[in-house]
């Protein structure tokens, strides 16, 4: 799978073009579908829009219309743009706004969250509710809003109110930034990027970056640090704890996940961008029995709602609804002809969905008043009546059911376990009186378990969809190393098997051990990219646990985004880099052109704040480098070195295989225990959202 000169069985003595595409056969299935559709996707026209060399590269300068000025061809690293320019300015420049870009994305997002509580707390948005008031006192107890003797909803306005101003406060620092580990606080005060305000930071990288303003690329970077740091201490960590108040805190469910979730018979009503204000409506409303029989009146089985990108991920997290695919599976969802309607919101949403639901049935629908689509219907989503336009927009996909063509779904569907969030974890590793991360702590201390890397981010057509990921993941859990992902990194993994329950068998000896004793698999799903400020929590826990040394910047943890697509993933990696992890992204470096900017940013941060960013476009690079950065953190913190031959079985292999079974639903295991990729024939199967009970992992840590 994901050899591009693999021969394609269907015609022998052929080359199959499209296994060069992706490493999902049901991706590749839909690829010679719209061949013979004669459609275009991003697939395809990435193949016929070469990316411009220059731009890139971070070579070109676009900040004034005396330009663009472009500094290549021999001695490029000496020229400067008319203004004076050099190379390491106007490639840090460009970096820098990337990550504004990013940060505004996120944290606008994060915004929507605060003012969506805030509606829901003071009753002008009634069909939300606080869902977890435990997590609502937590978020309270950061925030310093007092908590005692007062009404649940008094106090989540208070809390909203709070987190409104950490978006624009005049005075002060991000609140949240009090949650890093003391040394870490210590030293962005110490560099002077604490980041004080989500809008003045994204503000104050497009002025330095203005023409004639800051052009030190090392300073314009610090500023870039400080920007990053407002979205994940500030902008998606908010998301993240608001988005948990109001729809719930996850913990383990099963699902499935690839197209072959999309059902033949059913209406199939597709959500996709990232904010699960609308999506967890439209749960409601696709459960809906009225609307169930609505639908079963137009000739259709039932009502069928599926995800594509980080609203999948939302939903998916807190309702088991399973995800059709990752970004690049957002046009071969069109292509299937079973999509009534695909309901945007905001981010990651290609115009090419336009025209391309024209040629079919689908509606494709916009909701949000800052993304419009020309070509595209307007369903404007309104707080206040949430669940009557997620009515609507449902009933608007059982009306067009009968409108269906010709439907061409690829049979692929893979069982997953998501929902692992930092409380989870804390909470399965000593339950509700002893939780902590002692047992993750002296598991790494001991070598059982070598490190830790997140796999995060996009698909990018540039490169072989889901290749670097899947391989990644695979690679670390055979080496012992725990992975975490979100975003459309941890679809796909999903898609390729890895968050099954099947996977432990794929996971080193010593991983393996771990793994069976707390009770978790080896890939865990933390949820969306603003869940990425998870990942930031989870690594301060570990590293103030004790035995792992006192900051980010001490353990043995690496952070990847293989297939980095667009500025949020640019912002996530920055931000962590700045909180002290070290960083390496796929496919290609957008300052490559200034080796002064990649060397600021990868030896030149490793000094400042302990943290890197790298860019490497080969995966078996990316993993070996990782290992050795895993490895050399272990070192430092006079760890045993890494040795599997030490550990072996435990002696709880059979039980974990009865309870493995039984969360899948399957009577077995495949053989290889590796990317098995379902392919059955059965579409009316159940998607069976089943919570994983915490006592299945309970009993388990004392069998
Ligand atoms: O916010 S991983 S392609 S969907 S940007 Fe977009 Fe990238 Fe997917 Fe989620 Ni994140």
């Amino acid at each position: 799978m994901g050899d591009p000169k693999s021969v394609d069985p269907a015609a022998p003595g052929t080359v199959d073009p499209f296994l060069a595409k992706s490493i999902d056969p049901a991706a590749i299935e839909m690829l010679h579908h719209a061949e013979d559709c004669g459609i275009g996707t991003a697939f395809t026209r990435a193949d016929d829009m070469k990316p411009c060399p220059i731009g890139e590269s971070g070579a070109c300068c676009r900040i004034c219309s005396m330009g663009p000025c472009r500094l290549v061809g021999k001695g490029s690293q000496e020229k400067t743009g008319v203004c004076g320019a050099d190379q390491p300015t106007i490639a840090s420049r460009h970096f820098a706004r990337q990550v504004a870009g990013g940060v505004a994305a996120h944290s606008d997002h994060g915004r929507d969250m605060a003012l969506t509580l805030l509606a829901a707390a003071n009753g002008s948005a009634p069909d939300y509710v606080i869902k977890d008031e435990q997590k609502l006192m937590v978020v309270a107890g950061y925030l310093g809003v007092a908590t005692a003797g007062r009404e649940v909803n008094e106090i989540a306005v208070e809390v909203a109110e709070v987190a409104l101003d950490q978006f624009g406060q005049p005075h002060g620092d991000i609140i949240y930034t009090k949650r890093a580990t003391a040394k870490r606080q210590a030293l962005w005060k110490k560099l002077g990027i604490t980041p004080r305000a989500v809008d003045r930071e994204v503000t104050e990288v497009m002025h330095r970056t203005h023409e004639g303003v800051d052009l030190d690329a090392e300073n314009i970077l610090k500023s870039a640090l400080r920007c990053s740091l407002a979205d994940g201490w500030g902008g998606a960590m908010l998301s993240t704890d608001i988005s948990d108040i109001l729809f719930g805190t996850p913990s383990p469910l099963t699902s499935e996940v690839n197209l072959g979730v999309l059902k033949a018979d059913q209406v199939n009503i597709v959500v996709h961008g990232h904010e699960p204000s609308l999506s967890a409506m439209m749960v409601e409303a696709s459960r809906d029995p009225e609307m169930i029989a609505e639908a079963q009146a137009k000739g259709a089985a039932g009502i069928n709602l599926a995800g594509i990108c980080c609203t999948a991920n939302e939903i998916l997290m807190r309702y088991g609804i399973p995800p059709a695919g990752n970004f690049l599976h957002q046009e071969l969802a069109v292509l299937t002809g079973a999509v009534e309607v695909m309901v945007v919101d905001v981010q990651c949403i290609m115009q090419a969905l336009s025209p391309l639901a024209q040629r079919f049935h689908t509606k494709l629908v916009t909701t949000s008043p800052k993304a419009r689509i020309p070509g595209a219907e307007h369903v404007q989503f309104d707080e206040a009546t949430a669940l009557d336009t997620a009515k609507a927009l449902v009933r608007m996909a059982i009306d067009n059911y009968p409108n269906r063509g010709p439907v061409h779904i690829p049979d692929y569907h893979e069982p997953l376990v998501a929902g692992f969030s930092h409380e989870y974890l804390n909470y399965m590793q000593g339950g509700f009186h002893r939780a902590s991360f002692r047992p993750l702590n002296d598991a790494i201390i001991a070598g059982r378990v070598r490190g830790l890397a997140g796999i995060v981010g996009c698909n990018n057509a540039r490169v072989t969809q889901d290749l670097a990921i899947v391989e990644l993941i695979k690679s670390f859990i055979a080496r012992d190393v725990m992975v975490v992902v979100t975003g459309c990194a941890a679809t796909a993994g999903a898609k390729a098997g890895f968050l099954s329950p099947e996977i432990l068998d794929a996971a080193g000896p010593g991983l393996r051990e771990v793994m069976e004793a707390i009770g978790i698999p080896p890939v865990l799903h933390l949820g969306s990219c603003v869940d990425n400020s998870r990942i930031l929590t989870v690594l301060t826990q570990v590293a103030t646990e004790g035995g792992l040394g006192e900051d980010i910047d001490d353990l043995p943890a690496v952070g990847l985004c293989p297939e980095w697509m667009c500025e949020k993933a640019v912002a996530i990696g920055t931000y962590f880099a700045a909180s002290g992890a070290h960083v390496i992204f796929g496919v290609g470096s957008p300052v490559r052109a200034s080796s002064e900017v990649t060397r600021l940013m990868t030896t030149g941060w490793e000094e400042l704040v302990g943290g890197s960013l790298e860019f490497e476009p080969d995966w078996e690079k990316m993993l070996a480098r990782s290992l050795e950065l895993i490895d050399a953190k272990r070192a430092a913190l006079k760890l045993p070195a890494y040795d599997p031959s030490q550990f072996g079985a435990s002696g709880d292999t059979l039980y974990f295989e009865a309870v493995r079974d039984q969360l899948s639903g399957r009577g077995g295991k495949p053989a290889d225990g590796t990317h098995s990729l379902s392919h059955d024939h059965d579409h009316d199967h159940d998607h069976g959202h089943e919570h994983a009970t915490p006592a299945a992992h309970v009993d388990a840590t004392e069998a």
